[in-house]
């Protein structure tokens, strides 16, 4: 069985016109420059796919653009139909102020959505064996009544509610690894045991406000939102420890039938909006290990959905390094970054960085 991959041209078409983070405006010293969103890197992650041959090992799946019942299957038809009618007549904001769109956005995102339900599809029933959907925008700030932190829909929750009530599983785990915090599962999943939220993220970066480890789910959902905060500066060490002691344990007791993996490359050394150190060989490590799981709990079901990063030169080797372990080859011999990288402070798990890992251990055990 092969390994899918999801990417269209169009994705790189997603309009983020003049960048609302930072105008430019030469009495404060800001150049033009374009939004950091801009979906360039993903882009470049694709021609690097191309370049390098790896197309060729993977099965290249078609896009069918999503429909808006499966919109509305997390988020509300106010919010849905105000983006509908701002992508058809003058393009807007996902909801606050940094998350711009431009006209057709709407019908864009439906493609990204329907490239996440094509691939979650395709995995639950062993046409391959699992596979990275590089879609754009992001998704996995979107909460049911607005985008954010550059995401319109939630792919990743819609997913993992499609899962459920399209498909028939009875549980669906989402395993986070953007360096921001998965509040949007969060908060749509905050009451429901059947969907396992796990988010790993840098302490307190996006939102600003959120995905504390004490956030633990409500009512019977109470220990199936699983927040893992890493201090800054956490590398390869850091995520591996995570999963061989918070992760896994916590997989292996709720027993899933797929693994959604929203996957942001955002945790690496090169990323201009957060401060961890994770390497490409560091993400093909994470990328066995959750293979690992995969293999012993939902034989292999691995889900990628594609969410942030922002290094147009390291983002794309990053996604590429993934892709190869999920297909299992090798087609670019090794990370050019790495001479510089590879020995740079930050690979190492620190005590301090391990004591905020142990220190959730008992969170495991509200999982059953
Ligand atoms: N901060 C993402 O990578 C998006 O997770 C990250 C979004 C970072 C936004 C940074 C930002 C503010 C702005 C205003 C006030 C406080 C903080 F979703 C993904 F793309 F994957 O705007
Ligand atoms: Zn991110």
């Amino acid at each position: 069985l092969k390994s899918a991959y999801l990417w269209t041209a169009a994705m790189g078409w997603w309009d983020t016109g003049a960048d609302p983070l930072m105008p430019s405006d030469f009495r404060l010293g800001l150049a033009p420059n374009k939004h950091v969103a801009h979906p360039d890197a993903k882009r470049l992650a694709h021609e690097l796919v191309e370049v390098t041959g790896l197309l060729d090992h993977v099965e290249r799946l078609p896009i069918v653009p999503a429909r808006e019942e499966h919109v509305l299957l997390v988020h509300d038809a106010k919010y849905v139909d105000r983006v509908k009618r701002e992508s058809n007549e003058t393009g807007g904001d996902c909801g606050d102020g940094v998350s711009p769109f431009g006209l057709g956005a709407y019908d864009l995102a439906l493609k990204g959505l329907g490239a996440s339900l094509g691939l979650l599809e395709s995995v639950v029933h062993g046409k391959v064996k699992n596979g990275y959907a590089l879609v754009h925008p992001a998704g996995h700030h979107a909460e049911p009544d607005r985008g954010r932190g550059f995401c319109m829909f939630n792919n990743g929750a819609i997913s993992a509610e499609y899962a459920i009530k399209k498909l028939g599983l009875r549980r669906v785990a989402i395993v986070d690894l953007d360096v921001h915090h998965g509040n949007g599962a969060e908060k749509i999943f905050w009451k429901r045991n059947d969907v396992l939220t796990i988010s790993i993220h840098q302490d307190r970066c996006f939102p600003p406000d959120s995905g504390f480890a004490s956030s633990r789910g409500g009512g019977k959902g109470f220990g199936y939102n699983f927040n893992i905060p890493l201090p800054p500066g956490s590398g390869t060490e850091a995520y591996l420890y995570a999963l061989e002691k918070l992760v896994a344990p916590a997989l292996r007791r709720f027993k899933p039938d797929v693994i959604i993996v929203p996957s942001g490359l955002d945790a690496n050394i090169m990323d201009p909006l957060a401060r961890q150190s994770v390497t490409a060989d560091g993400f093909a490590a994470i990328t066995r290990g959750m293979m690992r799981v995969a293999e012993e709990l939902v034989h292999g079901r691995l889900v990628y959905l594609q969410e942030g990063g922002y290094s147009p030169q390291y983002t794309p080797i990053c996604i590429h390094r993934i892709i190869e372990t999920l297909a299992n080859v090798t087609t670019l011999a090794e990370d050019p970054y790495g001479y510089i990288i590879n020995t740079q402070y930050g690979q190492v798990l620190e005590p301090w960085q391990r004591a905020a890992i142990d220190e959730l251990r008992p969170h495991v055990k509200d999982i059953r």
